[in-house]
């Protein structure tokens, strides 16, 4: 059987294992307050990908944290970075993005070869903080960001096409906005990462 395997990695609390619940309809814990996944988990599903059945396997990360440098989740990443055939890094509106570049570095002589996809989720578009000022981010009508929100989401990829253009000179992203909290733009990122 074809087989096609997805690593998610990113910061602790940015929500990899949300994001895989509600592709994949998985029920990996998630916590609001501490650290929660701290082993490697995987899961497999039987998906039809352009009409031929396929082994998808998901792997589940521990998160990177600013003051974790554990060497056995460098196991695991390297682990699930040599495996995988399209690797999502999960990042927020924070801006602060030295953790996951770091991370970034440490993974990339472990990609399995050139034709690896990746794709950074930027989640929690729900959940932006903009100074002082009243923000409101979420269009509860219409469950998507409001006009705010879009223009900070705009912003965002920008510094996020700065900031990592250096570490993916080999290996070209595309950013997908989504909100695992909404269920918003799932569909979009299940699509991006199934083809
Ligand atoms: N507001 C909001 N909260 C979210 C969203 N996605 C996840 N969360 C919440 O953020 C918290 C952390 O999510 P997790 O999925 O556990 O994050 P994680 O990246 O797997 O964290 P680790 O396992 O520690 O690496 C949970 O309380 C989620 O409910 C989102 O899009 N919006
Ligand atoms: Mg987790």
């Amino acid at each position: 059987m074809k087989q096609h395997n997805i690593c998610f990695l990113g910061q602790t609390g940015y929500g990899k294992s949300s994001l895989i619940n509600a592709l994949f309809g998985t029920k990996f814990m998630t916590d609001p307050l501490v650290s929660c996944t701290k082993e490697l988990y995987s899961v497999s599903k039987i998906v039809k990908i352009e009409n031929e059945m396929t082994m998808v396997t998901v792997y589940d990360t521990p998160g990177i944290g600013e003051f974790s440098s554990n060497s056995v989740y460098q196991e695991y990443y390297n682990y699930a970075v040599e495996r995988a055939d399209h690797i999502v890094l999960v990042l927020t509106l924070d801006r602060t993005d030295s953790t996951s570049q770091d991370l970034l570095e440490s993974i990339l002589p472990y990609v399995k070869n050139e034709n690896v996809r990746f794709t950074i989720a930027l989640n929690k578009i729900d959940s932006g903080a903009v100074g002082e000022k009243e923000y409101i981010a979420w269009d509860t009508e219409n469950n998507g960001p409001s006009d705010d929100c879009k223009r900070l989401i705009d912003e965002r990829f920008g510094t996020i096409r700065k900031n990592y253009s250096e570490e993916m000179k080999f290996l070209p992203f595309e950013i997908v906005p989504v909100c695992a909290m909404y269920h918003y733009g799932i569909e979009n990122l299940k699509e991006r990462i199934l083809k």
